[in-house]
């Protein structure tokens, strides 16, 4: 059977109108990355990836060999082709201009290299996370410079974003702004080919993702919501729930766009503002949530409208089959 491949279904939208040559060849980019990241992970122990190298990121967290490899394939990848005036990674603390001495362009792109990089020395699934925003325009209608501040704009504004998960298969989804479409990487042809078109989440489930040992910290509206699943046929649900917790969010994140459910990290009494960060997971995540038909919150305010305060920001997450995200926002006070 004969497939859509990533670059054919990038060039529909391109002639479209929906996509510039110059955004398409950043997705390509991105996914030939994403390709190079799944190699690495695929070599598992005999790529000595899970080792620590004995460094803490921005986040705190000691990086993997594999989380430094990973963000440099993506920082080389991208650099260099004309279309980036910066980048920004979740394991950076600063964003990074485009070197001088390479054409500068209009788009700003943020990427998690390798999101669940603790799943990395126990063959669990890992991925890569990206959103692209537009440089803004100061008043003299040229592009500002794409410092810090040009990134902290609200996920609104993403004009593309997607994941890839390593797991069994590579598989990457992406969006654009007209729906949300999943891709399997072939590894005899090794090209991305069209396995998930408008990927749509089922709007009701019983199926929860959480991780339950922070319980004895989550706020009366989460604690109420997930007692009401476990309470199951016999509770005010009238059904029985089951529940997964890859803790890796993209691996969460496709389960929950497959087949549905929720998926949820509050804020807690220990992350009194979540666990995740709003650019490189939240953001990303909830657009393509949205594009699916589900819908995601950090409890009141819808994701997507929330405004960035800074570029490694913590949010609470909670996201999914649209009717059991309303229900936890509605027992938000
Ligand atoms: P790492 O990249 O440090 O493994 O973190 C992964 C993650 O940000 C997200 O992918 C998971 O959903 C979440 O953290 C897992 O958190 P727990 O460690 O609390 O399960």
């Amino acid at each position: 059977m004969r497939r859509t491949t990533l670059t054919q279904f990038l060039i529909e939208r391109e002639r479209a109108g929906r996509i510039n040559a110059d955004l398409r060849l950043l997705i390509e980019t991105i996914a030939r990355a994403c390709k190079a990241i799944s190699v690495r992970v695929n070599k598992g122990s005999l790529g000595g990836g899970g080792a620590s190298v004995g460094v803490q990121n921005v986040q705190g967290e000691t990086q993997k060999a594999l989380d430094v490899l990973s963000n440099e394939i993506l920082l080389e990848a991208n650099e260099w082709g004309g279309n980036l005036a910066a980048l920004a990674s979740e394991e950076m603390e600063n964003p990074s201009p485009i070197p001088t001495h390479y054409p500068r362009g209009e788009y700003l792109l943020l990427f998690d290299p390798l999101d669940g990089s603790s799943n990395i020395d126990v063959n669990i699934s890992t991925g890569t996370i990206f959103s692209v925003l537009r440089c803004p325009h100061g008043h003299d209608g040229k592009p500002c410079e794409p410092d810090e501040q040009a990134f902290l704009q609200p996920g609104n504004k993403q004009v593309a974003a997607g994941f890839a998960v390593y797991g069994p298969t590579t598989i990457l989804v992406v969006t654009v702004g007209d729906g949300a479409h999943g891709f399997t990487l072939d590894r005899e042809t090794f090209s991305f080919a069209l396995t998930h078109p408008e990927i749509r989440i089922p709007e009701e489930t019983s199926e929860f993702a959480i991780n339950t040992s922070n319980m004895r910290r989550w706020e009366a509206p989460v604690k109420r919501y997930i007692d009401e699943c476990l309470a199951g046929k016999d509770g005010p649900r009238g059904r029985d729930f089951n529940m997964r917790w890859v803790a890796s969010m993209v691996a969460d994140v496709f389960r929950v766009i497959s087949r549905g459910g929720i998926f949820m990290y509050p804020r807690d009494s220990k992350n009194k503002d979540g666990r995740l960060r709003l650019m490189y997971e939240a953001n990303p995540m909830a657009f393509i949530v949205e594009q699916a038909g589900g819908a995601a919150t950090e409890g009141r305010t819808r994701i997507l409208d929330i405004q960035p305060k800074g570029l490694h920001q913590r949010i609470a997450v909670v996201l999914g089959s649209k009717q059991e995200v309303e229900r936890v926002a509605s027992y938000h006070p």
